[in-house]
């Protein structure tokens, strides 16, 4: 399909999302708002256990968020292992639009958005707490990969909390222009201080306005050792659909990390100038949510390797 304006995102949990953005961009409002507007929704929501508030805590309790936004222009801002403030995505854009800078992380990133005005919460919900001192129990202090698996067996399952985890969203507007914004709370129980691909611009999030715009899901150390949406776009550069792109991209894992590969999910999603999108992961149980001007709650499952 080739239509615009258009704005995909991954997970059930999209549909929601590109609801919102969808309001932003079909009166004829930019990629880059309707992007932000987006994965709010879903930052929001606190029955979602891996974004924004209501996320998973780290092993140690804190709930640490990842972020980042970029535009049709290349500005692109981040903010990694971010506490207590609800919406990382709104700070990565502040982190773009008033900084000289593209990332902050930890206790700068939270005192810069605490100067910016954001509220200081706790993102500690109840059911978080119970699922982390559940956790506590056996899993203390083991690999991080066996969180991923156990999620992953369970996110074959349908309708369980477990079948989405980070949210990334693409857009082109009415003008058509392209911006991308991606926000988890990453790893549930992952090691203090640790950062997966989310925030990472070219990893968990790529946008170049001449051919297109990616983004990603699942285990975000294997995307960033890929480079993986950048990469994305690179293969739409060279001709490449979305669908192809996206699954060279998880070719290319399997490649370099065999093993770890059948054992874990990543996801990758694209958007080109066209209009025109498509997925492919890993594991099968990956699917993304589509709006534009004939449709505005589409689900499609994306295709895997697995
Ligand atoms: C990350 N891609 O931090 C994100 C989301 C996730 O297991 O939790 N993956 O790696």
């Amino acid at each position: 399909s080739s239509t615009k304006p258009i704005v995909i995102s991954t997970w059930d949990f999209g549909v929601a999302a590109n609801q919102a953005a969808w309001k932003i961009l079909q009166p004829g409002g930019s990629a880059l708002d309707a992007v932000e507007a987006g994965v709010q929704v879903a930052e929001a929501d606190l029955s979602n256990p891996t974004v924004g508030k209501g996320g998973y805590p780290d092993r140690d309790g804190h709930v640490s968020l990842d972020a980042c936004i970029m535009d049709a222009e290349g500005n692109c801002g981040s903010v990694a292992a971010l506490e207590h403030i609800a919406h990382p995505i709104s700070v990565a854009r502040k982190v773009m639009e008033e900084t000289p800078h593209v990332m902050l992380v930890g206790e700068g990133a939270l005192q810069f958005a605490l100067e910016q005005g954001f509220e200081r919460e706790d993102l500690l919900i109840e059911s978080s707490k119970e699922a982390w001192q559940e956790w506590l129990k056996e899993k203390k202090y083991k690999p991080i990969m066996n969180i991923e698996n156990k999620a992953f067996q369970t996110e074959r399952l349908p309708g369980n909390q477990y079948n989405h985890d980070t949210i990334g969203m693409l857009a082109l507007d009415a003008q058509g222009n392209l911006s991308g914004a991606c926000t988890t709370s990453g790893m549930a129980f992952k090691m203090r201080g640790r950062v997966g691909d989310s925030p990472i611009i070219g990893a968990g999030l790529y946008v170049d306005n001449e051919v297109g715009a990616a983004t990603s899901t699942g285990v975000g150390e294997e995307v960033i050792r890929t480079v993986g949406s950048f990469l994305v776009v690179e293969l739409m550069r060279q001709g490449y659909t979305p669908e192809a792109a996206c699954k060279e991209a998880v070719e290319r894992i399997v490649k370099k990390k065999p093993e770890i590969a059948k054992e874990i999910q990543v996801g990758f999603l694209a958007l080109n100038k066209k209009g025109e999108y498509g997925s492919y992961a890993l594991q099968a149980g990956f699917s993304f949510a589509i709006c534009h001007n004939e449709q505005q709650d589409l689900i499609e499952k994306g295709k895997h390797i697995f």
